[in-house]
């Protein structure tokens, strides 16, 4: 057995009861082999060893009081996985599905995209199994007010930042951060994704969706193809997937279908993203209320049908594992020709398998999705010179990101030997900085 193949197995062994983190790691570690293979000095240093093990895992108890008096209590994480390069920093999740596999994968996940966007930040992910929805915004309050009574210990605008993910928007950030202030009397850039009223940045709320379509455009734009004429399911109706139909539509392109958890939409003639947002940004409603207002779409309630709609570009930006072997092979049938990543983890071991073996343009999370924290960290530069930069300038900066991400990971995957294969172009080319930092840094 091989350095990688040993450290992945008593990482399988040690971690048995955590699939979504085995995955992850199985993905990232087997496709650091090439550079592992260059580096002899990293198994001397056990540097595989020490990257694949969170520097510490914070779980604590979040007792709230909820509409009728009742007492509820939830469980909180943090993961504060690498900071070797920065400043842990990663979302929070709020989503009854979380637990520590989903957010170990995450955390381990984001120490590679956050080296992806050059800025200067780690990687950590946090969150509880809460589910804000159907929940009044006072019991929101009250959950998130005592979820930070216990967070704010550990997080600070040096040391970890966190900032949203599933279920934690705009509104969830605005009460962490009033309850952070209050308990610490400062007003920092403790969290990204704040509001602009009190510290946040332009371009952060679309940054997600708008970046992974920056770079799917950068992959067409080489391969002289453009978002012009395409038809493109986007998967999920929330922050991710509104505002990568937003840029698909203001480049030419036309966004079919659509998802939440209960459903899926399919409106030949392009969905009307007003009436999208309006539902899920205007009342926190369910999608299948676009059948009132369009009664020539179709409603499904099995979602995974939403793959085997014909579609030149796929962008799923719901959850982990949502693309399995068999809907990756719906798709290929269909003749899709890219399949770009906003969610985390989206595709599974064998639908990536799937998208190689057809020879498919596929761009892993880690790359695509990463505009979000890119303009997280943009927002913390903002705050640190305390000053604004205007939504040109955001944008700007983010639309280079991810042009720069794009070819960083293609040229790792040319310089070892694997052309197109941006799943090891982004691994290999994210790990590079990390690895080097580590060793820097000594046995630490
Ligand atoms: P939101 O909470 O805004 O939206 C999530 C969407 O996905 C909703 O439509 C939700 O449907 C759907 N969804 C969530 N869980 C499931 C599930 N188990 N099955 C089916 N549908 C589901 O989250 P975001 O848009 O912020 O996040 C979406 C994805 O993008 C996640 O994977 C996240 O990790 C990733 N991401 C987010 C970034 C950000 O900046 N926000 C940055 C990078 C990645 P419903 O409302 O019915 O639950
Ligand atoms: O998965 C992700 O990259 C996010 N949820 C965004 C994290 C951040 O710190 O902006």
């Amino acid at each position: 057995m091989d350095y990688v193949e040993r450290v992945l197995s008593n990482l399988k062994k040690q971690n048995a009861d955590q699939p979504e983190f085995i995955e992850a790691a199985t993905e990232i570690l087997t496709s650091l082999k090439p550079i592992i293979d260059q580096h002899p000095e990293y198994e001397q240093a056990s540097l595989l060893e020490r990257y694949v093990e969170p520097t510490r895992i914070i779980m604590f108890s979040v007792p709230w009081v909820d509409r009728n008096g009742k007492i509820q209590v939830n469980r909180g994480y943090r993961i504060q996985f690498n900071n070797a390069i920065g400043p842990y920093k990663g979302g929070l999740r709020f989503h009854p599905s979380v637990n520590l596999s989903i957010l170990k994968f995450l955390a381990f996940e984001q120490i590679l995209k956050n080296s992806l966007t050059g800025l200067p930040i780690g990687g950590g992910k946090g969150g509880s199994d809460f589910d804000p929805k159907g929940k009044t915004d006072l019991e929101v309050m009250n959950f998130c007010q005592s979820f930070m009574t216990e967070l704010y210990k550990y997080i600070g605008p040096d040391t970890d930042v966190p900032a949203g993910d599933i279920g934690v928007g705009a509104r969830e950030i605005g009460y962490l951060f009033g309850q952070y202030k209050r308990l610490t009397d400062t007003h920092t850039a403790v969290l990204t994704g704040r509001g602009l009223s009190y510290g946040g940045s332009l371009i952060r709320t679309e940054a997600t969706g708008y970046g992974l379509v920056y770079i799917t455009e950068e992959a067409m734009k080489v391969r002289n193809d453009s978002f012009e004429g395409k038809t493109v399911v986007i998967s999920g109706s929330g922050n991710v997937a509104i505002f990568a139909a937003e840029k698909v539509y203001q480049l030419g392109g036309k966004v079919v279908a659509m998802y939440d958890s209960n459903g899926y939409v399919y409106d030949k003639d392009g969905i009307k993203l007003d009436i999208i947002k309006d539902i899920k940004l205007g009342h926190r409603g369910r999608i299948k209320e676009y059948l009132d207002k369009v009664p020539t779409a179709t409603y499904g309630e099995n979602i995974k049908d939403i793959w085997k709609i014909k579609c030149d570009v796929a962008l799923p930006c719901a959850t982990q594992n949502e693309i399995d072997e068999e809907s990756a092979k719906a798709l290929v049938a269909n003749g899709v020709k890219y399949v770009a990543e906003g969610a985390n983890m989206p595709s599974t071991l064998e639908a990536i398998a799937v998208y190689q073996a057809a020879g498919i343009v596929f761009l892993p999370a880690k790359a695509a999705n990463a505009g979000g924290v890119a303009t997280s960290a943009l927002e913390m530069a903002q705050s640190s010179q305390r000053i604004f930069w205007t939504r040109e300038e955001v944008d700007a900066k983010l639309k280079g990101i991810m042009v720069n991400i794009y070819h960083n990971i293609d040229n790792a995957a040319k310089k070892y030997g694997h052309e197109n294969n941006y799943v090891l172009g982004a691994n290999i080319a994210g790990f590079e900085k990390v690895a080097e930092a580590m060793m820097f840094h000594g046995v630490i």
